[in-house]
């Protein structure tokens, strides 16, 4: 039995869940990647790939398609960045190839995600009680429990204990805590569940996550060295193209692209593929365990090679500023985020995730290998989906 523990952000924006397995100093750690990300910028150095074909349709070879989902070709692209900008778990640059899939034109719904909870009888992480005197065992000595006091004024963003608090309840049914819930939200993406969820609700939806690789080539929509799906300008004539953060983060968000929180799903405009919120809105999660040199590694692995295979990432996650905490991968960023802070609605951005932890920034799509919708087989080799 998994015990968590929730808090949210500045003002309820945020609630984040751990167990009892999650071997991590709550308040210090869970976001020390994004703390270090601060003030980083991203520029992608990308080479064309002129074989890369994507095609949203009706039916692919006589199979008609997963409803809906939209078919991408299998090709190869420049993942990662070498922008010296960019923060290193981005780097470098590397060839790719991935097969064919279906994805999830926009991320689960809290309608898609309550049939979900409707037909199973499913009792996702975050409404499993909490122990804290089990939890801070896995804390280092002295760890505080986290007060449930909003910050008034603007305080350091080294210090996370300053801009967290606890918020007992908070679930995918109540997003900022009890005195919340998703009346009228039906259309925004799912938020407050753990990758367990996820996966729990792909394996029910006979689909599966994307892995890394395949999140990746699908956000950047066959353009080479742009910093975002759409391009290089951030607001091209000046429209919003994302849900982000505007203002003094955390103190003051204007809200000018219209939402505070998330959005509905397909409210801003899709990628070149025609997949919505592949930037901001809500963080992603992938199938791949988290490395922080996952790209060093596989670029040192190609070696003369020029291109990898996509293999579903590293068999272990590892991340030296949180090392009891083994991760997964979540891609895209979110409403939170800001060009002060981690500007993480590029695609080359990412970060890691204990499994059991949810947030009110979080959620998922889901993929299905195209040989496997084919053959009625629905999860292949790549991106196995089990914790150990
Ligand atoms: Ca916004």
């Amino acid at each position: 039995m998994k015990r968590q523990i929730q808090r949210a952000i500045e003002h309820g924006l945020q609630a984040e869940r751990y167990s009892e397995r999650t071997r991590i100093a709550i308040a210090f750690f869970l976001f020390a990647s994004a703390l270090l990300a601060v003030g980083c910028f991203v520029v992608r150095t990308t080479k064309a790939d002129s074989g890369t074909q994507v095609v949203a349709e009706a039916s692919r070879n006589g199979v008609a398609a997963p409803p809906g989902m939209v078919w991408i070709a299998g090709g190869e692209f420049t993942m990662g960045t070498n922008d010296v900008r960019s923060f290193p778990n981005e780097r470098p640059a590397h060839r790719v190839r991935v097969e064919g899939f279906w994805v999830d034109e926009h991320d689960v719904t809290n309608a898609e995600f309550a049939k979900f909870v409707e037909a199973t009888g499913y009792v996702t992480t975050a409404e499993k009680k909490p122990n804290w005197e089990e939890l801070k065992k896995q804390l280092p000595a002295g760890t505080p429990k986290p007060d449930d006091t909003p910050t008034p004024r603007q305080v350091p963003l080294n210090d996370l204990s300053a801009w967290w608090r606890w918020v007992p309840g908070a679930c995918w049914r109540h997003p900022e805590g009890p005195d919340s819930d998703i009346a009228g939200r039906a259309s925004h993406p799912v938020v407050q569940v753990s990758w367990d969820d996820a996966v729990a609700y792909a394996t029910w939806a006979e689909k599966r996550l994307p892995t890394e690789a395949e999140w990746e080539y699908a956000a950047r929509a066959g353009l080479e060295d742009k910093r975002y799906p759409w391009g290089d300008e951030f607001r091209p004539g000046g429209k919003w193209m994302a849900n982000t953060w505007q203002g003094n983060f955390p103190v003051t968000n204007t809200s000018e692209d219209g939402f505070t929180g998330t959005s509905p799903v397909k409210f801003f405009s899709p990628n070149g593929y025609g997949l919505y919120d592949m930037a901001g809105n809500v963080w992603q999660w992938c199938s791949d365990w988290y490395r922080v040199d996952a790209f060093t590694r596989i670029a040192t692995e190609l070696a003369s090679k020029n291109v990898c295979r996509d293999t579903g990432g590293p068999s272990e996650s590892w991340d030296p500023a949180d090392p009891n905490a083994p991760k997964r991968v979540v891609k895209g960023g979110s409403f939170l985020c800001n060009p002060s802070y981690c500007e993480s609605y590029r695609p080359s951005a990412r970060r890691g995730t204990p499994p059991d932890t949810g947030s009110s920034h979080t959620g998922f799509r889901c993929v299905i290998s195209g040989d496997a919708w084919k053959n009625g087989v629905t999860v292949s080799d790549i991106g196995k989906q089990t914790n150990p």
